[in-house]
This record gives structure tokens, C-alpha cells and sequence, in this order.
């Protein structure tokens, strides 16, 4: 890993992230063919998703709709320690996610006058999970368990057929969507399963949802922005980071296996390691030399550790610290510091904190009970990580009574004639009218 000394320099927001600088997406040429294939599925349906499945699952003539007894047996053959797993994440999951739904609240505005601020879930939802590099049946479970939390009464799954399973979706997948009791699911893959899912495919029954979530490579992220418009979508995925600070006493090890464990995840993965102090600094690179190599997916994880993405951050002190990790925004934030949860209140642009060595951001991506769908790519600074939040909607439900409306009436008269639209006015003055009498 590359070392970059900050010390003795102050530097803006933007020195700081050109310090250290994100690998981006090659975004337009991924939007084009994302555009299209969603396109292709919305004008001709189940023929465009056999087609496409052919073409980048390399699988035909496979069930698109997966039966009952396909969810049942994947349920049943799965080792049970994983099923174990599987459970308890949800139990944790799910209450971890209720924090997240909000009470409704009445304000009286005065006498007779009520606004009540309700959450609505959305009516349904599809959740894409991606076959590729790992099968993340964790993913299933932080995109299921909150939408249901939300109160989302019907829920789809998407996910590629895989050809080394003869054209079935990964069992751990179907798995983990048996023990939440989604039996709608559907073997398609990339950029068409957005269009599918967004836009519905008549032929196999799928109707359209109204908020997509998961994650997905850049085709699939692209064809999220493609389908803009038509549905809600959750913020858009991009390789993993982790960022962790620490101060002169924190482990050496523990901080190289947490950098390690999130740049597993892609070549593209940020791992930035940040503290004022030299002698951890070296610490940190020799044990992430040492690891890097032995672990099982290597050639990624040095492609990751090695990249610009990727840097150990000598800062002067503790404010510096707190000042570049606020720029940077991360997904994930690790404080291995003396005073960590004190401290951690300082840090406020991150898509999760995690306080303390005991708390490794591998934690939260199954078993914290938080959720690890968070925003990358310095979204921390003004977007959330998925929550069952994302599958409500604020609504205001407004009831006034007549004398509450007196109250009101002259203040909607006047700006109604500042604004020259006198028939919003009337409208109110049609109120204190006497009902025109009709002659039989
Ligand atoms: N760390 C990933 C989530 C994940 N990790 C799934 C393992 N499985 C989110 O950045
Ligand atoms: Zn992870």
C-alpha cells in the first residue's frame, strides 16, 4: 500500500479526495448498452430476456419463473449451519430494521386544524442480487428484511441463472429467499432484470414493482439510472471501502484483516488507512504485506490494496483525522481509537460506523443486525444506507375543519393575489358563501 503524508499541510475538501482518488466507473458506454437491453425487454418481453440470457448467462430453455419445489429444495438441502446463519441474521436484521419506521405524528396547527405525517410502504418492491464474483445471500436478507419491516405487501427476487447450475439460480440465493417466504422469483440477470422488474414482463406474469433495490455491477447500476423516472431505486452501488482511523495503540493485525476482508470484495475496493501516528503506520503496512499474500483471494485483494484507490494517511492529530474522513465519506468507517465512542460523534459523513476493535465492518456485512447496503463514492455525504425507510413514503394527511379555515382564509386570499392565481382564492371564499338557492 502506497503511504501518503498529509502532515504539517492543510488542504481542502478536494486536495483531500485528490489525495486519495476513487476508482469511478467507465459510466456512458455502460448507460448506452444498459439503456437498450432494458429497452429490449420492455418493447418484446420474455423473447429479449431468453435472448440476453443466452447471450451473457451463456443458459436456454431454463424456467425464468422458479417453481415452488425449486425454493423448497434449496431450502432443504442447505447445510445447516448456514441456514442457522442465515436465521439468526434475519432475527437480527429485522430488529435492527424496526428502529428504522418511524412513528406517525399529529401536529395541531391550531383548533381544528391537523396534520398527520404518515409512512406509507410502497406497494412492492424488487430485489436484484448478482451472481458473479461471490453469491451474496447476505444481500438477500438486508433487501428483504427491511422492505418487509416497511410493511411491503409483495416482494420479487431477480437473480442470473447460472449455467454451472443448469440454468437455477445459486441455491445459497433461493435459500436465503425460502427462509424469508419470498415465493416470487425470477431467474434473470443484469441490466434485464432492471428493465423486467421496472417495467414488468406480461408473458411470465412479473408486474412491474415500485422501488428496485440490490446491488449490481456497473450494468446493472446503469440501467437503475435508465429506469429513473418509472420506479424508486435504492443509491447507487460502486466498489466497496472501508476507511478505518486509529490512534498509537490500535492493532496492527486487526487493522490489516479488516482492510483485507473489504478489499476481498473487487480489484476496485478502497481500503485507506488514517492516523497520526508513524510507528502504527509501518506497523500497518508490514502486517498488511504479510496477510495480503496468504489470503485466499490474493491476486484481488493486493490488485485493490495496491491501487490509487488504496493508501496508509499519515495527519497531523486527531482533528486532521476527523477532517479527512469526513471529506472522504466513506461506506464504512472503523475507529480503532482509546476514546472510540466518544469520538465517534465527530465523525459524520459515513454510510456505518463501526466504534471500537471489536466491531469489524465483516460484523455488519452479516450479523451486526445493521445493514450493509450502504452508500460508496462519497454518497455518505448526503445519502443513507438502505433501511425500511427506503420502502416508505412521507405523507402528509391534512384535515381542517370550517372555523379552522376562517382562520386561514385571508392569508390564502392574499398570496393567491400576489401569486395573480385569484381561483385559489376562491376556492376558499366559495367556502363562506351561501349555497346558491335552487328554484325547483
Ligand atoms: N461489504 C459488502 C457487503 C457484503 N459483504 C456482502 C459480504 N457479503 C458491502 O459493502
Ligand atoms: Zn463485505
Amino acid at each position: 500500500m502506497q503511504t501518503i503524508d498529509l502532515r504539517g499541510r492543510s488542504l481542502s475538501t478536494a486536495e483531500m479526495l485528490a489525495a486519495v482518488p476513487r476508482a469511478t466507473a467507465a459510466r456512458a458506454e455502460a448507460l448506452a448498452t444498459a439503456t437498450a437491453i432494458v429497452e429490449d425487454v420492455r418493447v418484446r418481453g420474455e423473447e429479449a430476456l431468453r435472448e440476453q440470457a443466452e447471450r451473457f448467462d451463456r443458459v436456454s430453455g431454463h424456467a425464468i419463473r422458479v417453481p415452488q419445489e425449486q425454493i423448497d429444495e434449496a431450502a432443504a438441502a442447505v447445510a445447516p449451519q448456514v441456514r442457522a446463519a442465515l436465521e439468526a441474521a434475519i432475527d437480527r436484521v429485522r430488529r435492527g430494521s424496526a428502529a428504522q419506521v418511524p412513528e406517525d405524528r399529529v401536529t395541531q396547527i391550531g383548533p381544528g386544524a391537523r396534520i398527520v405525517q404518515r409512512w406509507q410502504p410502497v406497494g412492492r418492491v424488487g430485489v436484484y442480487i448478482p451472481g458473479g464474483k461471490a453469491p451474496l445471500a447476505s444481500s438477500v436478507v438486508m433487501n428483504v428484511v427491511p422492505a418487509q419491516v416497511a410493511g411491503v405487501g409483495s416482494i420479487a427476487l431477480a437473480s442470473p441463472p447460472q449455467q454451472s447450475e443448469g440454468g437455477r439460480i445459486h441455491p445459497t440465493i433461493l435459500a436465503a429467499a425460502a427462509l424469508l417466504g419470498i415465493d416470487e422469483v425470477y431467474a434473470i440477470g443484469g441490466a434485464g432484470a432492471i428493465g423486467a422488474l421496472a417495467h414488468g414482463v406480461a408473458g411470465i406474469g412479473l408486474e412491474p414493482v415500485d422501488v428496485i433495490s440490490g446491488p449490481g455491477n456497473n450494468y446493472v447500476a446503469s440501467a437503475k439510472r435508465a429506469v429513473a423516472g418509472v420506479v424508486g431505486t435504492d443509491s447507487e452501488a460502486g466498489a466497496t471501502e472501508i476507511l478505518i482511523v486509529a490512534d498509537a495503540g490500535a492493532d496492527a493485525r486487526l487493522i490489516a484483516a479488516d482492510l483485507i476482508s473489504q478489499a476481498e470484495h473487487d480489484e476496485q475496493a478502497s481500503a485507506v488507512f488514517v492516523t497520526d501516528s508513524v510507528d502504527l503506520a509501518e506497523r500497518v503496512a508490514a502486517a498488511v504485506a504479510d496477510a495480503a499474500g496468504r489470503t485466499r483471494h490474493s491476486v484481488r485483494v493486493q490488485a485493490a490494496l495496491e491501487g490509487p484507490q488504496s493508501a496508509i494517511v499519515l495527519v497531523d492529530d486527531r482533528a486532521a483525522a476527523v477532517a479527512f474522513s469526513n471529506a472522504y465519506a466513506p461506506e464504512h468507517l472503523e475507529l480503532h481509537l482509546v476514546d472510540a465512542e466518544q469520538a465517534a460523534g465527530a465523525f459524520t459523513s459515513a454510510g456505518a460506523v463501526f466504534v471500537g476493535d471489536q466491531t469489524p465492518v465483516s460484523l455488519g456485512d452479516y450479523m451486526a443486525g445493521s445493514n450493509h447496503v450502504l452508500p460508496t463514492g462519497g454518497q455518505a455525504r448526503y445519502a443513507s444506507g438502505l433501511g425500511s425507510y427506503t420502502f416508505l413514503r412521507p405523507q402528509q394527511v391534512i384535515t381542517y375543519d370550517h372555523a379552522a379555515l376562517a382562520q386561514a382564509r385571508a392569508g390564502v386570499v392574499a398570496l393567491a393575489e400576489a401569486e395573480v392565481l385569484p381561483a385559489h382564492g376562491e376556492a376558499v371564499e366559495a367556502r363562506f358563501e351561501p349555497a346558491p338557492v335552487t328554484v325547483a
